[in-house]
């Protein structure tokens, strides 16, 4: 099972990432992982150590001339800030002085402050939760699924984003209709300073976190992931814990902030009739182009979200997240001083009013992990050559006897 951990603080040295049972044979470069760290750190409404950070990475371990060993594959995110925390957040001394004026008693209302004070032993300084409480950690995340995405490209599959709704501004989700190919909805989404792909909407979001900034306050939104190429039978029904849909929940939930996440239009679908939801099937004739969709059948809608019985169906998985406004207010809410017990305001720590265009990249990385892991348990081997092996003979089997 291709597995990770990321580990580091948000103002300490670096973050880091060790990745394991990833197979031989993959392309990777550090550019391309750069690039997702690059668009992670993009979009309206991001604070200044945006400004002061450069996210690249430095791999370590398990690459060799830009191509995955097998081995463990280990790499580094260094935090330009650390220069101005190393007396604060130094794992040796630190300067008494500077560190108790980053001391931190007034947890925030929505954060993991006062939960992870009480569960750590850090009530004396929460500072201690934060730091690894924090976004910043998605940096590291965001790495990871740049492998996981090399991997996936070589399969022809695919993973984009968008946002589609910021605050109470919307923007229409993505259908198979709507005739916008995936690799556009890449190029749309990273031109756009928020990630929307509707022009009007963009301006009224741009618009929006302007007047939250003036407010002194910060907006959540709704982010949409779809994976094209993705062919029929990842994941399982057979097993709870194997189902995709769930998997792939679980992933956009571990996004900090990300509260709820749906498969297709799942909350709409759940006040319809099944004649309403449901996807009929289509055989593919011969020599009938696939489209993006491997495989003998097709569907002409795609209501499911490409997963029926846990298990991907063939057509692109759509997903979407929802995100809730960044707990650090420049204008706080109340609540208690640990060192005291009396009523204070909450930490106001510098912070960004909106980062969920970040967070539409953070999921397309956590999603595009969890595809590569399904992908690996279905066809995997541990060098590139086997899995491809595994994947042509599988189409074969599930497109034979079926052409007409
Ligand atoms: C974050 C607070 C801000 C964000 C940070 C997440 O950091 P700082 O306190 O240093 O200004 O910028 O996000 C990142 C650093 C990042 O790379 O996304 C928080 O409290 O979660």
């Amino acid at each position: 099972m291709f597995t990770f951990l990321t580990a580091g603080e948000s103002h300490g040295r670096c973050l880091t990432a060790v990745i394991e049972n990833f197979p031989a044979g993959v392309e990777v470069a550090a550019a391309d992982v750069d690039r997702d760290l690059a668009r992670r750190q993009m979009g309206y409404g991001r604070g200044d150590r945006m400004k002061i950070e450069r996210d690249a990475c430095e791999i370590f371990s398990g690459v060799r001339e830009r191509k995955t060993l097998g081995s463990p594959i280990s790499f580094v995110v260094w935090n330009r800030d650390w220069v101005n925390w190393e007396k604060v957040m130094n794992p040796e001394d630190n300067d008494p002085e500077q560190a108790a004026g980053k001391r931190i008693t007034n947890p925030r209302p929505g954060h993991a402050d006062l939960s992870g004070a009480l569960k750590y032993g850090h009530t004396a300084d929460v500072r201690n939760v934060l730091e690894r409480a924090s976004a910043r950690e998605t940096a590291a995340r965001v790495g990871v699924g740049a492998f996981a995405r090399a991997l996936l490209r070589h399969f022809g599959i695919s993973v984009c984003s968008h946002v589609i709704a910021l605050g109470e501004v919307e923007a229409p989700a993505w259908s198979p209709e709507s005739g916008t190919g995936l690799s556009r909805i890449s190029e749309l989404a990273d031109r756009s300073q928020v990630r929307c792909l509707d022009k009007e909407a963009e301006s009224r979001m741009i618009g929006r976190i302007e007047r939250a900034k003036e407010e002194k306050d910060t907006l959540g939104g709704v982010f949409e992931v779809v994976v094209g190429g993705v062919p029929p039978g990842l994941g399982s029904y057979t097993n709870w814990d194997r189902r995709l849909d769930a998997r792939l929940v679980r992933a956009l939930v571990s996004i900090p902030a990300v509260k709820g996440a749906e498969v297709g239009p799942a909350f709409d679908n759940a006040h319809k009739p099944g004649s309403h939801v449901h996807d009929e099937i289509f055989l593919r004739r011969a020599g009938e182009p696939m489209s993006g969709h491997p495989g003998p059948f097709y569907r002409k809608t795609n209501r499911a979200g490409g997963t029926e019985g846990g298990m991907s169906n063939g057509e692109p998985i759509i997903l979407r997240a929802a995100k809730k406004p960044i707990p650090t207010l420049m204008k706080p809410l109340w609540t208690v001083d640990l060192s005291t017990g009396e009523p204070v305001q909450a930490s106001t720590e510098r912070s960004d009013v909106c980062s969920l265009p970040a967070a539409s990249v953070v999921g397309e990385a956590v999603v595009a992990i969890e595809i590569a892991r399904a992908f690996l348990e279905s066809f995997g081997g541990s060098n590139l050559l086997d899995i491809d092996a595994n994947y042509r003979h599988y189409l074969k089997r599930i497109s034979g006897g079926h052409e007409r």
